[in-house]
């Protein structure tokens, strides 16, 4: 009672909530006035802080959490009525004429989008020490993740200002969701590159705040171990991109400024930008309001399954079904053997990537009604059968693919299949792990990430004609992977397969034990023969034709172990290093009209 003289009218609203709401164990410990009065203070400024960054604030904080903590403890499945079938969505053939068709339309569609990465995630599961997006993507350039991001974007603005012609030119807005665990080290990555060539304007970044922790089934809130003035907190998961955004005002900067779509994606995946294109053209063409990225799933693989659900009521929706989720609701729906590949060889629910294309108009019309609230789930770890006790405590998440849970039976919610090799290759295991998965699963470590980026170059240049060899098994840090030539190009020499194609001419052929990069808008290959390391980069208003046969000493993959600590992090983690034997090198830094011939 004496305390409460230190505090604010608004401290004192805040201390009778509390108490209204069952938390007066968290000042039982609390001393008389005169001590520690500082601490008390900046208590009610994390209260203060918790309850204006919930959408109706700790008082529905927890009474979400009751209401979810004894679902749970009751064993309730959150699909209870629900039956799972297989949806029906757009299923694309990498390069064939559909294709072709939905990344024209995306193009056009681009210059109306905005982009949103949610990179608030640690990344528990991969260990690394450093923010995931500033990991080498791959390491011929060493391109990181976010540069990668900034450069595709940059180049989508451009291939769509091409098109819009001189007055209608746009800026891509792009939005960065991160946390107090990644906040920082962020804003240092974009501000020591100069943001990677995009105007700082164009970027925003949105710190997602962390939520109470939980210690038992009446939601009492979790006092700090370390603090006792403080409450405990954990991260609420990705879905807080959609608060966000709202309350940030950017969602309705961007309508005003006439955009139509927001694309959200995650932060380790260095192939995405292959597929955007067609899937927005997919997004427009078949009018969706949501569309799911999705590639074909391995049965139990650890990405959610996107799936019809069919209540009993008749009520229907199309919605990822975690993985943990997938399978105990097929056995608890007729299907004995829950979740399973079928003749395929991959399981019939398609895999959920969690690149989003969201139509902007009513996904604000949706988020004026929720605020941008997503449906919550809570994961306690019980000690025991009674569910009384929790091993450490809990809080609530949700997830930004679970959008789609609010909406009316009359919402366009589809998905679009792409090729696993062109679309999805996330760097999210540690290589211990990796080693350890079922064989046939992909490993999604730092060593596939990186060799599925040349394998889809490599494939992409083999659709177009170019004569690519088969490529060699190898093992790094214990999986084994395929081998395929290292070619990159940055994104502004082609962000389509058109332009792929009309940058490649005559009988090109490039050998498994090669290298390329090319770094230049205006790069074009013709029958050139690459068996070695070609590096060739121009300024924009050079054009160069590369030919001829090439043959070097090349660059060289050592293996490295990951335990090797006298590697750095970034490499070891991959199980290879380059070693960078001998190379062509070219670069054409003035306007003029170039032939690179050996
Ligand atoms: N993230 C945040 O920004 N904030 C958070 O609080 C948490 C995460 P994970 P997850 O692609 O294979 C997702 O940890 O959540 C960011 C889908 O739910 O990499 O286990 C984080 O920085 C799943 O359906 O993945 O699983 C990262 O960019 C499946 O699609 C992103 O959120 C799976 O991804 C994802 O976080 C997948």
């Amino acid at each position: 009672q004496g305390n409460l003289s230190l505090l604010s009218s608004e401290q004192i609203e805040l201390a009778k909530m509390l108490l209204e709401m069952g938390q007066s164990h968290l000042f039982q410990h609390w001393p008389e006035p005169g001590v520690d009065d500082d601490e008390k203070k900046s208590f009610f400024d994390q209260v203060a802080r918790l309850n204006a960054n919930y959408p109706g604030g700790l008082v529905s904080y927890i009474k979400n959490a009751r209401e979810l903590l004894a679902d749970s403890k009751e064993g309730k499945n959150p699909f209870d009525g629900f039956t799972p079938s297989v949806p029906t969505g757009e299923v694309l053939t990498f390069g064939d004429d559909n294709f072709m068709k939905f990344e024209e339309t995306g193009i056009q569609e681009v210059g109306d989008a905005a982009f949103v990465l949610v990179a608030g995630g640690l990344g528990e599961r991969l260990g690394y020490n450093g923010i995931k997006v500033a990991l080498p993507s791959e390491t011929t350039n060493g391109t990181c993740f976010l540069q990668h991001y900034i450069e595709s974007i940059l180049a989508l603005q451009e291939a769509s200002n091409r098109l819009r012609g001189g007055e209608n030119q746009r800026e891509i807005p792009f939005a960065i969701m991160t946390s107090d665990d990644t906040h920082k080290r962020t804003l240092e990555l974009l501000e020591s590159n100069d943001y990677f060539g995009m105007k700082p304007t164009q970027v925003k970044l949105l710190k997602q705040e962390k939520v109470a922790c939980l210690d038992d089934n009446d939601a009492r809130l979790a006092v700090d171990p370390h603090n006792k003035y403080k409450i405990q907190t954990k991260p609420h998961g990705h879905g807080d991109v959609h608060s966000l955004l709202y309350s940030s005002g950017l969602l309705n900067s961007w309508f005003d400024a006439g955009l139509k779509w927001v694309l959200f994606f995650q932060d380790t995946n260095g192939l995405l930008f292959k597929a955007i294109p067609a899937s927005l053209g997919v997004s427009s063409i078949r009018k969706f309001h949501v569309n799911s990225l999705a590639v074909p799933r391995k049965a139990k693989e650890a990405i959610g399954g996107i799936a019809k659900l069919t209540h009993a009521d008749g009520r229907s929706m199309v919605i990822n079904v975690e993985y943990n989720q997938l399978d105990p609701l097929l056995r608890a729906t007729g299907h004995p053997d829950g979740d399973v590949n079928d003749e395929t060889g991959y399981s019939p629910f398609p895999g959920n990537i969690n690149q989003l294309i969201l139509e902007l108009g009513p996904y604000i019309e949706e988020l004026k009604k929720t605020g941008g609230a997503i449906k919550e789930f809570v994961n306690p770890k019980y000690k025991d059968a009674s569910k009384t006790a929790f091993k450490s405590s809990t809080r609530l998440e949700c997830m930004m693919q679970d959008y789609p849970k609010t909406l009316p039976p009359t919402a366009r919610v589809g998905f679009t299949v792409m090729d696993t090799w062109l679309a999805y290759a996330p760097v999210k295991n540690n290589p211990e792990d990796a080693a350890k998965l079922p064989k046939g699963n992909p490993y999604h470590s730092a060593t596939s990430g990186e060799m599925a980026i040349y394998r889809a170059n490599n494939l992409i240049l083999r659709k177009a004609g170019v004569q690519i060899d088969d490529p060699v098994n190898q093992q790094f840090n214990g999986q084994e992977v395929e081998v395929w030539s290292r070619i990159t190009w940055k994104p502004k020499w082609a962000v389509t397969y058109s332009e792929v194609k009309r940058k490649v001419t005559g009988n090109c052929s490039i050998s498994q034990r090669s290298t390329m990069l090319i770094n230049g808008r205006n790069i074009s290959l013709e029958d050139l023969s690459l068996d070695g390391a070609l590096l060739v980069s121009s300024v924009d208003d050079t054009e160069v034709k590369v030919g001829g046969s090439i043959h070097n000493k090349g660059w060289v993959l050592e293996n490295v172990d990951y335990k090797d600590s006298s590697v750095p992090e970034e490499i070891r983690i991959r199980g290879f290093r380059i070693n960078k034997v001998e190379q062509l090198e070219k670069n054409y830094s003035e306007p003029g009209k170039n032939k690179l011939e050996p």
